[in-house]
């Protein structure tokens, strides 16, 4: 089966990737011409996935699915949630993101939070929907040079250093988005 993954994002793509059987031939969204943003309009994670799936299978028919992803914060009611990519503004800068996360934990004494994802499907003309999450507390200076986004800030459950600091080989056993690529790999394994 050829199957798009529809992000931009090149260290997600390479990370899914290794997550993947070999029997299915994963494609990119450079892979089938989509260079164009795909516009997250959306006002969660469910609504958004779905956006990007059906964008890619309306637009270019392929059986596709997409990730959303977003750093939910307890004390700061589930923010940045799914405004993650853009919480200190439209230029998606991974630095002023983590320095507004400081700011607004100052003077908080929690900080525990959870990484979800949501998975959007379409495949052969069937739609649904996966979850993954993994809680953790976010920690006040940066740590590691792994990984991309709030990983060096972020201590997963059962662990004491950064997702930056542990690296792919634990990040992907662990993550948010590997819980649910596996409960996704599981949904398709009839394919
Ligand atoms: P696409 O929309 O093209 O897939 P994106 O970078 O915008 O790529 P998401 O919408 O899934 O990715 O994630 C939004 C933001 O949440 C992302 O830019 C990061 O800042 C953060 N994020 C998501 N997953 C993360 C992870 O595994 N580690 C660290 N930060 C992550």
């Amino acid at each position: 089966m050829k199957l798009v993954f529809a992000t931009h994002n090149a260290h997600k793509h390479a990370e899914v990737k290794q997550l993947l059987p070999a029997h299915i031939e994963f494609l990119s969204l450079s892979d089938i011409g989509c260079t164009e943003d795909i516009e997250e309009t959306g006002s969660t994670l469910e609504e958004n996935a779905m956006i990007k799936a059906r964008y890619v299978l309306n637009n270019y028919g392929y059986n596709c699915f997409a990730d959303d992803s977003g750093l939910e914060i307890d004390v700061l009611d589930g923010a940045p949630g799914v405004y993650s990519a853009r919480f200190a503004g439209p230029e998606k800068s991974n630095s002023a993101n983590i320095k507004k996360v400081w700011e607004k934990l100052k003077g908080k004494s929690s900080t525990a939070a959870q990484f979800r994802t949501v998975i959007g499907v379409c495949i052969d003309g069937k739609e649904w929907q996966c979850e993954g999450k993994v809680r953790g507390h976010m920690t006040r200076e940066k740590r590691g040079e792994k990984g991309f986004g709030y990983d060096p800030i972020f201590v997963p459950e059962g662990h004491t250093q950064t997702f930056a600091e542990l690296g792919d080989e634990i990040k992907n056993k662990i993550s948010h988005r590997a819980r649910a690529i596996h409960e996704f790999l599981a949904s398709i394994s009839a394919y």
